[in-house]
Parts: C-alpha cells; sequence; structure tokens
C-alpha cells in the first residue's frame, strides 16, 4: 500500500442535495428546487403551475431523456403541499462550521462542494452578484482554510437557476453561455487565493439522460440536447481560459459520470454494442482534454440529422480551454448484451443487464472494485492527464441502534476495496491519481430519487424521507475507520 504524499483524501457533497437554505440570503430558485421526492423506483417529477388559470401538475420522471412535457403555458414552480428534499437538505447552509469541524477530526486534506449558482446570481442573468451569496462561500473557505482543508469547487451541479430554463430554454440559448462566463468571473476574481481546485460541469454526461437536471433544458430530444451539449463545452472551454489568466495556479478540471461497461457475452454483437457504450462515455472526455469533436460524434449527429449551430471562435475556444485533470464519479458497473437471457434487474439506473458475477445494493447498483481500476487504466491510457475519483460510495439504508451508533461495515468493505483498487492503479499499472473524495461523505438527499434513506455518509444526519429529523449529526463506524486511513494514507485499511 501506497499512496502519493500529497494524496487528496477527502470527501464530496454538492449544494443541491446538501445545502438548503432554499430561498435565504437573496437565493433564487434553480432547478432542483422544484424536483419533487421520488422513492425507491419513481424518480423524482417536477412540478409546474400554469399562473392564469391555476392549475398544477407533475412532470414524468424527471431523470428520463426526452421532452419534459411541461403543458403550455405552465412554467416549473414551487407547489403548495408538495415535499420538496432539497429546499433543506442537510442544512449544511446553517451547519457548515460543524460538518467541516468534523472533516477536519477525520483528517480531510480536501473537500469537494459545489456552488449555488442562484445564491450568487438569484435569476442567472444579473450583471452583478448578490453580496450575501458572495460572502456565503467566503465564510466557508475560510473555515476550511483553518484546518488546512483544500476546496474542490463544483461550479455547476445540478442547479440552473429556473428564471434561465423559463425565460431562455436553458442551456439550449448561447446567452447562457455568457451568463454563466460572469458568474465564473465573480469565482475565480472573489475566491481566488483560497480555490485553487475546480470542475466546471458535474457529470456533464448527464445532460444525454437528465437533460432538465444536468441542462435547465425543457425540451430534450437529441438535437437540443446536442446543441445545448456544445454551449456547455464551449462554456467550460472559456471559463478554463478566464482561470489562466485571472490566476495562473488555478487547475481547472471537467468531470464526468464515467461508464465502465462489460459486454455480456463474446458474441461480436455485444462487442459492438459495448463499443457504442465506450464512445458515449468518452464523448465529453475527448473534447475536454483533447479540444475537438471525436470523429464518431460527427458521423452519429450526421446520421441522425443533429447540425451544430457554431459561431466564429468556438472551436478554438474548445481547443485553448482543455482540462488540467478528470475528475470522474464511479459507482458500479454495467453490462450491455444483446442476449435477451440476461436478468435486467429492477433498481433505478441498473441499466443494461444484471452480472451474474457481482452483488447489488438495494438499488440495482452493482459492486465492483475492480471496475474502478478499469476506469483509472482506460482513463489514463487515452488522455495521460491526472485523474481524480471525486465520488464514489455505496447508498444503503443504514440503521440506527438503539445506543446511536451506526454500524455501516458494509460501507467498510466498499471503501476499503475501492481504495485498494486505486492502490493497484497507481502502483501496479502507473496511474497518476490525485485525490479521493467518497460520495455523500456526509448524508445527503439522493440526486435519483430524492430519498434521504439511500444514504452514503460516514457522518449520520438524522433526516427522513418526509421531512421529519433533527437534523443531528453523528458519526457512524465509517467516520472512524475513514479518519485511520488518512491518518496512515492509505496503509491501514
Ligand atoms: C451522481 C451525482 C451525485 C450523486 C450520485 C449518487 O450521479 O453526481 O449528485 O447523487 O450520483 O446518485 P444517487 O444520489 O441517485 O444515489
Amino acid at each position: 500500500m501506497s499512496f502519493p504524499k500529497n494524496f487528496l483524501w477527502g470527501g464530496a457533497t454538492a449544494a443541491n442535495q446538501y445545502e438548503g437554505g432554499y430561498l435565504e440570503g437573496g437565493k433564487g430558485l434553480s432547478t432542483s428546487d422544484v424536483l419533487t421526492a421520488g422513492s425507491h423506483t419513481q424518480m423524482r417529477q417536477i412540478t409546474w403551475k400554469n399562473e392564469a388559470t391555476g392549475e398544477t401538475g407533475k412532470t414524468p420522471m424527471a431523470f428520463m431523456g426526452g421532452d419534459i412535457k411541461i403543458p403550455e403555458g405552465a412554467i416549473p414552480a414551487v407547489i403548495d403541499g408538495e415535499y420538496y428534499p432539497s429546499h433543506i437538505a442537510t442544512d449544511f447552509y446553517h451547519h457548515y462550521k460543524e460538518d467541516i469541524a468534523l472533516f477536519a477530526e477525520q483528517g480531510y486534506k480536501c473537500f469537494r462542494l459545489s456552488i449555488n449558482w442562484g445564491r450568487l446570481y438569484p435569476n442567472g442573468d444579473e450583471s452583478e452578484p448578490n453580496e450575501n451569496g458572495v460572502k456565503f462561500y467566503h465564510d466557508v473557505f475560510d473555515e476550511c482554510a483553518k484546518y488546512g482543508i483544500e476546496p474542490l469547487v463544483t461550479i455547476s451541479h445540478y442547479e440552473t437557476p429556473i428564471n434561465l430554463t423559463i425565460n431562455y430554454g436553458g442551456w439550449i440559448d448561447r446567452k447562457l453561455i455568457g451568463f454563466y462566463e460572469n458568474f465564473c468571473r465573480t469565482l475565480f476574481t472573489e475566491y481566488k487565493g483560497k480555490v485553487k481546485y475546480w470542475m466546471t460541469f458535474n457529470e456533464i454526461n448527464v445532460i444525454e439522460m437528465g437533460p432538465f437536471m444536468g441542462g435547465g433544458l425543457l425540451k430534450g430530444d437529441k438535437q437540443n440536447v446536442a446543441q445545448a451539449a456544445f454551449h456547455q463545452l464551449v462554456a467550460s472551454s472559456r471559463v478554463v481560459q478566464m482561470a489562466k489568466e485571472i490566476d495562473p495556479s488555478m487547475m481547472i478540471g471537467m468531470m464526468v459520470g464515467y461508464g465502465v461497461g462489460y459486454a455480456g457475452t463474446c458474441n461480436p454483437k455485444d462487442q459492438l454494442a459495448l463499443l457504442e457504450g465506450n464512445h458515449m462515455s468518452h464523448f465529453f472526455t475527448d473534447v475536454q482534454v483533447r479540444g475537438y469533436y471525436p470523429n464518431y460524434k460527427l458521423k452519429e449527429y450526421e446520421r441522425e440529422g443533429v447540425t451544430l449551430d457554431i459561431k466564429d471562435g468556438d472551436l478554438e475556444d474548445l481547443r485553448k480551454g482543455t482540462v488540467s485533470f478528470i475528475a470522474f464519479s464511479y459507482y458500479s458497473t454495467n453490462v450491455v448484451t444483446l442476449d435477451e437471457s440476461f436478468d435486467h434487474g429492477d433498481g433505478n439506473f441498473s441499466f443494461g443487464a444484471k452480472n451474474p458475477y457481482l452483488k447489488t445494493n438495494a438499488w440495482g447498483w452493482s459492486i465492483d472494485p475492480a471496475g474502478l481500476r478499469i476506469a483509472l487504466n482506460t482513463l489514463y491510457d487515452r488522455y495521460q492527464i491526472p485523474l481524480w475519483v471525486v465520488e464514489n460510495g455505496i447508498g444503503y439504508a443504514d440503521v440506527v441502534e438503539a445506543d446511536g451508533s451506526i454500524h455501516d461495515d458494509y460501507r467498510i468493505d466498499y471503501m476499503k476495496k475501492h481504495i485498494e483498487a486505486m492502490d493497484d492503479a497507481i502502483n501496479l499499472d502507473g496511474v497518476d491519481l490525485m485525490g479521493y473524495t467518497p460520495w455523500g461523505c456526509i448524508d445527503l438527499v439522493s440526486a435519483g430519487t430524492g430519498e434521504m434513506k439511500k444514504r452514503y455518509g460516514m457522518i449520520y444526519v438524522d433526516r427522513d424521507d418526509v421531512g421529519n429529523g433533527s437534523l443531528k449529526r453523528s458519526k457512524k463506524d465509517s467516520f472512524y475507520w475513514y479518519k485511520k486511513v488518512i491518518a496512515s494514507n492509505g496503509e491501514d485499511l
């Protein structure tokens, strides 16, 4: 066991699932604020209201591709009587000092969080930021600095100011590039010297599967998604260049939800299906690391009649604004097969077929540490730039014992095996890995289902699926275990 001396051990969160304070300090509504709670198998839905008629309703599941189908004349809105888990979430907004102290107690070297765009720009299109919002993140970063914890900031994580969806249609409108640049200029100038590591969009590839969550889009057809993704890629490349001008020591990375697939059989048809899956997995990394659209994507667009509206300078920006590191989330692997005898499972996101060699959690996500080593090798072979595992973990309905303790040995086991896989990738394969921030290091709301009971944390938060609970924090067994792991720089697992 040996991890690099400056390996960045920490934990990961995101404002839309953790922060709460959804209308405090002048914050505007964002897309995540109109998402209802879901359930084990029911993904979250978007609520809407027609102001003129007073009619309200919910769309089908928010995380699926295709058109969102909000009726004519209605807009996404918060509806009385509905429960929205992200409004309070696990209330980082009021608990940040306590939480950062707990992270420090575990020995964190870094802490991943996201900036709530609507806290700085309530409508997204203002020219000047909301000072209250700017101050909140100064306070958070100052608190991190007290303990020598390096922030790792996701600039946009599943939320867009709702005004940008209602009045511009989300990222389909090119104007969002400018609004995002404006937002980033504020971030880079305000937090210069406090934040070194940034990622432009969380799981940028999610726009293909969740156009509303990823791009604030109400029209999720292929043409719209392709153009909106192009705008995000151009925006990302421009702010990479901007950051270099404002502070050359900043490192700006991209972030992708990385899909590792296995072909179900050696039937060449399965292998070709896997090849197509791999194209999907690499499209965004290819553009953000290499600086241009890969041929397989251009051919796919050509076949499907998708055209991109490209303005002067866009392609040059893509070339110039390539990222310094690849951050990715890794939870499980998928099986790609045309063989109908495979079991397809029933969890949320258990795409593809079930892998008979792997166990799954209650949500159908397979547990596959070897897949992480494969992910690290594949990405490093392909791009040869530093990697960072910024999300990893197991969702579990933890049980609180009568004495308040939480024995999450399944989580310890999951993390231990994934840390061993990273160790192998570093020491057996020579992969350049910067750090590890397991997801939802403190309990927070599930992005996919909106549940609280799908917990990832090493710190428990007393809150349930319908909003009851004191929000009190307590330490799970994994809290102490991970503390030991960090103290020994990964030696003592
Ligand atoms: C990733 C997201 C996170 C997070 C995680 C776990 O896709 O970046 O925001 O939530 O998945 O997913 P879930 O919360 O649905 O269990």
